[in-house]
């Protein structure tokens, strides 16, 4: 399996307020720079530089004016003599929620953003930028005949919606290398969401899709991020309604319980028909993530990578969380080994 990977995403390292205090954020770029170690250790296969590709590919899953602040916010900011990172402290919440965006950056913030887990700094844009390209370069390989690739994203993606960022993510890049897939003639494509917590962002992409389904595993919202998402009542609307599928599990899930919501996903994935499968691949679901409640074991990601096989379809999968930087790696591309085990 190749694997699309750039040192670009070191241009991005934020802070993240920690029980109170402003510390380096968990997201931080020792966590691509680990799973490409391991890659290459193992020899899972050539390591590639992404294609670069056109702006209208990121609006395609999020709106104009969302890249558009993407693409301006620092320099607003900086133009205030800021030189700390951009973060949000106001949201635009219930009865305030009026949909006006404002003309000050810190308004447009609040605006664009769920929470201040997303700093933006001078260079985050180029970061951000190449993670979204390294997911289209997945795709491009997709569509030129591979079974799967391994886009080795950072920052992650699957918390950004169509007009908001957050939980370290920016632009998701899951939704716009699955939206590629339908430009590009597709008729269904799935995202499967195995990221320990919810991907609110993708969810919110594919709403309303029929030709997108999107099924999530993750922590329930009671007691776990984003709080406002996952519920297994959400299934999606209009045109889209069946199309979306959430597993909240409860703290403390193991491989036993997880294993079982996982085969049943897959067979929903089956009956869909879906022809080209993106998995959203976090590996915070590990025993020891500093900020995650699950209790899988690394040889359990073998297990989950020979279960996605099951789907038989080309498959991309997509770096998401993970934040146990020491096994980040090993859990990672085991799940990349499982899937081969199953597809050789
Ligand atoms: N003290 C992803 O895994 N904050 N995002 C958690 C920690 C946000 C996770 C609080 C977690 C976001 C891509
Ligand atoms: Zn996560």
């Amino acid at each position: 399996m190749l694997t699309v990977f750039s040192d670009a995403h070191r241009l991005h390292h934020g802070t993240e307020l920690k029980d109170g205090v402003l510390k380096p954020s968990f997201e931080q770029p020792s966590r691509a720079d680990t799973v490409r170690d391991r890659v290459q250790l193992v020899g899972l296969g050539d390591i590639i530089a992404p294609r670069t590709f056109d702006r209208a590919c990121y609006v395609n899953a999020h709106s104009e004016r969302y890249v558009s602040f993407l693409e301006t916010a620092w320099a607003q900011w900086a133009a205030l003599g800021r030189s700390h990172d951009a973060l949000p402290l106001v949201w635009p919440v219930r009865d305030l929620a009026n949909q006006q965006v404002p003309d000050f950056i810190d308004g447009k913030l609040g605006f664009f953003a769920m929470d201040a887990g997303s700093p933006i700094t001078g260079t985050t844009w180029n970061a951000v930028k190449t993670s979204a390209d390294i997911a289209l370069t997945g795709l491009a390989l997709i569509d030129e005949g591979h079974h799967s690739a391994f886009a080795l994203c950072r920052p992650p993606g699957h918390h950004a919606a169509r007009e908001y960022m957050g939980g370290y993510c920016y632009l998701n890049n899951a939704a716009i290398a699955a939206q590629q897939a339908i430009t590009q003639g597709a008729r269904r494509v799935a995202v499967l969401d195995v990221d320990f917590h919810h991907g609110n962002g993708t969810q919110n992409i594919f709403y309303e899709r029929a030709d997108v389904m999107f099924i999530s595993l993750h922590g329930e919202p009671a007691v776990s991020y984003p709080y406002f998402s996952g519920f297994s009542s959400e299934r999606g609307a209009g045109a889209g309604e069946g199309f979306n599928l959430n597993y909240p599990l409860a703290k403390n899930t193991t491989w036993a319980t997880y294993k079982t919501a996982l085969i049943d996903a897959c067979q929903h994935l089956r009956d869909f028909a879906t022809e080209v499968l993106v998995i959203s691949l976090g590996v915070d679901t590990f025993k020891d993530d500093p900020i995650s409640h699950f209790l899988l074991e690394t040889q359990d990601f073998l297990g989950m990578g020979e279960i996605i096989a099951s789907v038989g379809v080309p498959t991309l999968f997509v770096m998401e969380g993970g934040y146990m930087v020491d096994e980040i790696g090993i859990n990672a591309v085991n799940v990349l080994h499982g899937f081969e085990s199953k597809t050789a």
